[in-house]
C-alpha cells in the first residue's frame, strides 16, 4: 500500500485552538501535523503575544510564533464582544476539541466554563495546560522556568558547587504540550465508545516531574545509602537529605560524562558524551590504550569502577582530546561504544540527515520567506506530515466564518462591521 494512502491520522478532527505562547501551541501544532484542522482563535490586533516577541525581522511574525503554529488556521475574534462570543459558541458546536492554556480563571471569565462548553457540545473534549494542578498554587501563572523549578528539574540540574540550573530544552512548555496531546488523543479514543467528551488537564509542574521521575527514584534510594553512581560518591563527598545536582553524570546504571575533544580550547562545543557501558568495557580499554584495565581488579567490574569514575573519565579524556568529536564518534561506534557529540544548533540546522527525515524542515512563509522549523518528531508510517507555514493573523477569517460556521456573506459583513474581529472598529 502506498505510504499515506489513507490520509492522516487525525483527519476529521477539528480543534478550537485557544492556545498562546508555547505550551498549548506545541500541542496543537503536533495535532495539526497529524492531520487535525486547528482553528487558532486570536485576539484582534495583536494575536498570540509571541507574534511580536523576539522579532528578528521588523513587522514580520517572529520565529517564536512561526515555529509553534504551523499547520493551523488563524481567525481573530474578540472573545469579550457579544458577536465574538457568538462565533466562539458556534465554533464549540462544530469542533471536537477545545485546547487552551490561559491563566487560571480566564476562560471562565470569558463565559466558557467547562459546564457551558459541555452543555453546548457534550462531545467536546476540553484540554487545558495550567501551571499547577488543584492545590495551593492552582491560581498561579506559570512560565517555562517556573515549571522547571517547581517540578524538581532545576534542583537536580547543574553542578554540585553551583546554583540550581534550568535547561534549554523546554520541558515545562513543550513537554507539557506533548503530555496534553497524548491526553487529547486518548480522550478522542474513549469518545468513540462513550460518545462523550471530557476534560483533560496537564499541569506543567506534573509534566516536568514526570520527565524528572528518575530523580524522585534517587530521592527514595537515598534512604538506603549513598548514590554510588553519582560522581560525588567517588569523590568522597557526603550526600545530604535531598537528591543533589549531578553535573553530567549519566543518571542511569551506565556511568557517563562529557569529555573534551580536539579543539575544545576555542570551540565551545568540541565535546562528547561518553558512556562507559559495561558490556563494551573491554573495547573501551583497548581503544584508549589501557588494555590492562580489563583485568585489573580496580577497573574490571562496574562496582570496582564506581569510586574512581573521575579518574577513569580523566584518562579517557586524554584520548578524546586527541580526536575531533566526530572522530571519537566514528571510532567508538565501530565497537558499539555509546557516545554522543555535543552538537551546536548551527550543526543541527545544517545536518542533512535531519532534513531527510523531516525533523528539520524548511518552510516558505508569505512575509518572512524561508525559515527552518522542527517537523513532526513522531513518525507515523501511514500518516505523512506536510509542514505548512504558520498563518498570518486573521488569515482565515472569511474562510472559517463561511465554510466552517456557515455564516452568509451578509452576516460576515455585519460581524466585521461590529468590530468583533478587529482591534479598531468597535
Ligand atoms: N479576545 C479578547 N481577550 C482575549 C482574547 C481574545 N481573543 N484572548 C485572550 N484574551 C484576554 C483574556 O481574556 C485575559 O483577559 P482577562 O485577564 O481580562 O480575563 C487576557 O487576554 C490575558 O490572558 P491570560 O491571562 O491567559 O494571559 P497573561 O498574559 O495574563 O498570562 C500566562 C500568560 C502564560 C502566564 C498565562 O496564560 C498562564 O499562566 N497560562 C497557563 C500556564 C501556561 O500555559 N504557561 C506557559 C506559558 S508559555 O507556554
Amino acid at each position: 500500500m502506498p505510504w499515506g494512502k489513507n490520509g492522516k491520522a487525525l483527519d476529521g478532527v477539528r480543534i478550537l485552538d485557544f492556545t498562546h505562547v508555547q505550551s498549548g501551541p506545541t500541542c496543537t501544532q503536533l495535532l495539526g501535523y497529524m492531520g487535525a484542522d486547528c482553528i487558532k482563535v486570536e485576539r484582534p490586533g495583536t494575536g498570540d503575544i509571541t507574534r511580536g516577541q523576539l522579532r528578528d525581522i521588523k513587522g514580520v511574525d517572529s520565529l517564536y510564533f512561526t515555529m509553534l503554529n504551523g499547520n493551523k488556521r488563524s481567525i481573530t475574534v474578540d472573545s469579550k464582544h457579544p458577536k465574538g462570543k457568538a462565533i466562539i459558541e458556534r465554533l464549540i458546536k462544530v469542533c471536537d476539541v477545545l485546547v487552551e492554556n490561559f491563566a487560571p480563571g480566564t476562560l471562565d471569565r470569558m463565559g466558557f466554563t467547562w459546564e457551558r462548553v459541555h452543555q453546548l457540545n457534550p462531545r467536546m473534549i476540553m484540554a487545558s495546560v495550567k501551571g499547577f494542578g488543584p492545590g495551593p498554587y492552582e491560581e498561579c501563572k506559570v512560565y517555562e522556568n517556573v515549571a522547571q523549578c517547581a517540578g524538581g528539574a532545576a534542583s537536580t540540574t547543574g553542578f554540585r558547587e553551583g546554583p540550581p540550573l534550568v535547561t534549554g530544552a523546554q520541558i515545562g512548555d513543550s513537554g507539557t504540550g506533548l503530555h496534553l496531546a497524548l491526553g487529547i488523543v486518548a480522550a478522542l479514543y474513549q469518545r468513540n465508545r462513550t460518545g462523550r467528551g471530557q476534560r483533560v488537564l496537564c499541569a506543567m509542574q506534573d509534566g516536568v516531574l514526570n520527565l524528572a521521575r528518575v530523580k524522585l527514584r534517587d530521592q527514595q534510594r537515598l534512604k538506603h545509602g549513598p548514590l554510588e553512581e553519582y560522581s560525588q560518591f567517588g569523590e568522597g563527598v557526603a550526600f545530604g537529605k535531598s537528591v543533589p545536582r549531578a553535573g553530567n553524570d549519566s543518571g542511569g546504571g551506565q556511568p557517563g560524562w562529557i569529555l573534551k575533544c580536539k579543539g575544545w580550547e576555542t570551540d565551545p562545543d568540541a565535546y562528547i558524551y561518553f558512556i562507559t557501558q559495561a558490556p563494551v568495557w573491554g573495547e573501551i580499554c583497548d581503544l584508549i590504550g589501557k588494555p590492562e584495565w580489563k583485568t585489573d581488579p580496580n577497573y574490571a567490574t562496574p562496582p570496582a569502577r564506581l569510586p574512581r569514575l573521575k579518574q577513569i573519565f580523566g584518562t579517557i579524556e586524554e584520548w578524546t582530546k586527541t580526536k575531533t568529536k566526530f572522530e571519537v564518534m566514528t571510532l567508538c561506534n565501530e565497537h558499539d561504544i555509546p557516545v554522543g557529540p555535543i552538537l551546536s544548533m548551527k550543526e543541527i540546522a545544517e545536518e542533512q540527515s535531519l532534513r531527510d527525515t523531516g525533523t528539520v524542515v524548511e518552510v516558505d512563509h508569505p512575509k518572512r520567506g524561508k525559515y527552518l522549523t522542527v517537523g513532526n518528531p513522531i513518525k507515523l508510517s501511514d500518516s505523512p506530515c506536510d509542514v505548512k507555514y504558520a498563518p498570518l493573523l486573521g488569515e482565515h477569517n472569511d474562510e472559517v466564518l463561511t465554510k466552517v460556521l456557515g455564516y452568509s456573506a451578509k452576516e460576515v459583513a455585519e460581524i466585521k462591521a461590529s468590530g468583533a474581529m478587529s482591534a479598531t472598529e468597535k
